[in-house]
């Protein structure tokens, strides 16, 4: 196979290469892009997309992609706190977990099927896990085994044990660094940081750049030296994807474990790190969030396409962070199922977050649910149902291909794989099932790529057919499987948003919102529910009054993450307050704005 890397400046190579392809209708074309193409000007939108089915990843993407299932331990001050966005300025202290165990961690994920596991080195608050030598704000600083602890080195260790992947989140947003905002010396310090964890400990597989970031209009602003930072990853980790903010794997855009259901790993979209790249995001109307990032019509407006293939980023638990009170919310197996289907199941990376807690383990809910879902996983796809579903199938638009089920077998799951190596391709396809002598369609779908799944009623058919019906090139399919997945009652359990009914409250002032609750309470603490598609407030101020005209504020702070992962949030007062009347002031929207609050997102806690 001949790979060409594309490059802006080189159009005439490029254009003979695209000619190649573009004339050998009969004949096989043998040139593929490396994970981007530039596209020389002039070029039909049919001409285009034909050359975005030669689009490919490179190596170390293509080994990522088939990891399929991996995992985020978010751990660090923050599990001792209680919050999801630390602030930078908690004591070291804190950080002391009573019965750490690393290995407990990566065997739980491996028996569940895991094959990577992602540690938070440094969350937005600025702690290290590992001894840095770039600021005290780190495990060096902390009680726990005297200062000796290193979070990073003992995953990296049970990680060695065990055989599986690992990777580093280090957040660019440092809300502890003194330097931060002034930018070189910041950039500085942060490729020190990359360097420390790319040179003492091992092979690092991802490099997680986290584009959450909260500076404020009165905040510090960083200007970040992306091409520094991925310039000492690929010359110190060559084989580590960089993700989010890097360029080899993209988030697909939300955090509540659902991918698109036509999901291209071919886009124009680019992680937004220089000018260039915003203006040309912009142009395109396009950002991670966008449900089109790679239909034939963007593909026609665009000038470069990348292999940029979507992380599905979820966690476990309501919060990224492990707290006690969450116990009970831990994602049911029918949840954790749903999201399997929803994100390996939808050309996607699964990127599962679990949380260690307090004592620095995986909870005994949390391993509990994850070992179910392995299982569930096992068992339903080491059950093959057809006779021989491993193929070599090249598909032209309009192909089909029969399968033989195994005699008697009851299916309601198909599998569909294209050789990605060369190229995504398919962009329509259909599933038919031949029962009682007809041909009954089961399902269908756009786009496959590296793996599709989806689901249908039960059903014994004794063959099943493929139809692609329509392809950028010859579809180059792989796999076709067929499985009894077991349907589950789904339990979501509930997240309780209020102790007390609000049928007796009574608005006082519309903005900001007061509301008389009717009679005197010990308030405990708050919830607010966000709304979809409309702005929620960021940071507020929360007042409780006991005669409607004298306020005391209670607690002004900051949802963070809401913009994120925009689920109901609850807020815990230090000691109970007695009032009848409250008031929720939104100082700041999570789009800078003043959001109004609508009394039904607001609940009051009194056990
Ligand atoms: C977000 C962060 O702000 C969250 O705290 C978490 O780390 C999640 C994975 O990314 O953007």
């Amino acid at each position: 196979m001949i790979r060409a890397t594309s490059n802006y400046n080189k159009f005439i190579p490029l254009l003979l290469v695209a000619l190649t392809i573009l004339t050998s209708c009969n004949q096989r074309a043998n040139t593929y892009f490396e994970k981007h193409l530039s596209y020389p000007d002039l070029l039909t939108k049919d001409q285009k997309v034909k050359l975005a089915a030669y689009v490919v990843p490179t190596e170390s993407q293509y080994e990522w992609q088939q990891l399929e299932l991996t995992a985020f331990i978010h751990f660090g001050i923050n599990t001792f706190t209680g919050r999801e966005w630390g602030d930078g300025t908690e004591d070291p202290n804190l950080f002391n977990p009573t019965n750490f165990d690393a290995e407990q961690w990566v065997e739980t994920l491996q028996n569940a099927g895991f094959k990577m596991v992602i540690l938070t080195a440094k969350h937005h608050d600025g702690f290290c896990l590992w001894p840095t030598q770039t600021t005290k704000h780190s495990v060096a600083s902390s009680s726990w085994l005297n200062g000796k602890g290193d979070v990073v080195k003992a995953l990296r260790d049970a990680c060695e044990k065990y055989d599986m992947k690992f990777g580093v989140y280090l957040s660019p947003w440092d809300r502890n660094a003194e330097s931060y905002g002034d930018s070189p010396a910041y950039n500085r310090m942060f490729v020190q940081q990359l360097v420390e964890l790319l040179t003492n400990y091992g092979e690092i597989h991802e490099v997680w750049f986290d584009g959450a970031n909260g500076e404020g209009p009165n905040g510090k602003v960083q200007e970040y030296d992306w091409t520094r930072f991925y310039h000492v990853i690929d010359s110190l980790q060559p084989m580590a994807v960089k993700a989010i903010m890097g360029d080899d794997v993209r988030w697909v855009g939300n955090e509540s474990g659902l991918g698109r259901e036509t999901e291209w790993s071919v886009t124009p979209l680019q992680p937004d790190i220089n000018k260039t790249v915003v203006a040309e995001n912009n142009r395109l109307n396009i950002s991670p969030t966008s449900k089109d990032l790679g239909s034939n019509e963007l593909i026609e407006e665009s000038k470069t396409i990348y292999w940029y293939p979507s992380e599905v980023d979820v966690s476990i638990r309501p919060g990224w962070f492990y707290h006690a009170e969450q116990d009970s919310q831990v994602k049911t197996l029918a949840q954790l199922v749903d999201i399997y289907f929803q994100s390996v199941g939808m050309n996607s990376v699964l990127l599962l977050n679990i949380p260690p807690d307090t004592r620095g383990r995986i909870h005994e809910v949390d391993a509990d649910h994850l070992s179910q879902f392995g299982d569930y996983i096992t068992s339903t796809f080491s059950n093959e149902k057809l006779t021989d579903g491993e193929v070599e199938w090249k598909a032209k638009s309009g192909a089909s291909k029969e399968f033989d089920v195994h005699e008697g077998q009851v299916i309601n799951t198909v599998m569909l794989q294209e050789d990605i190596q060369k190229g995504q391709r398919v962009e329509e396809f259909m599933v038919e099932g031949l029962i009682n002598d007809e041909w009954v369609k089961l399902t269908e779908g756009t786009t496959i790529g590296y793996k599709r799944l989806l689901r249908f009623a039960d059903t014994k058919p004794t063959k099943i057919r493929i139809t692609i019906e329509e392809t950028r090139d010859i579809a180059n399919i792989k796999k076709i499987g067929a499985y009894f997945a077991p349907v589950l009652e789904g339990s979501i359990m509930q997240f309780k948003l209020s102790d007390i009914s609000s049928d007796n409250w009574v608005i006082g002032n519309p903005q900001p919102l007061t509301i008389d609750l009717g009679e005197r309470y010990s308030i405990k603490g708050f919830t607010y529910s966000p709304v979809e598609s409309m702005e929620s407030i960021f940071k507020y101020t929360f007042w409780v009054s006991e005669d409607g005209e004298t306020w005391n504020d209670v607690i002004t702070n900051e949802f963070s993450n809401i913009k994120n992962n925009p689920i109901p949030q609850s807020v815990t007062f230090d000691d109970a307050v007695n009032a009848r009347y409250i008031k929720i002031e939104s100082i700041e929207g999570t789009d800078g704005g003043h959001p109004t609050v609508d009394m039904k997102q607001i609940g009051i806690l009194t056990n």
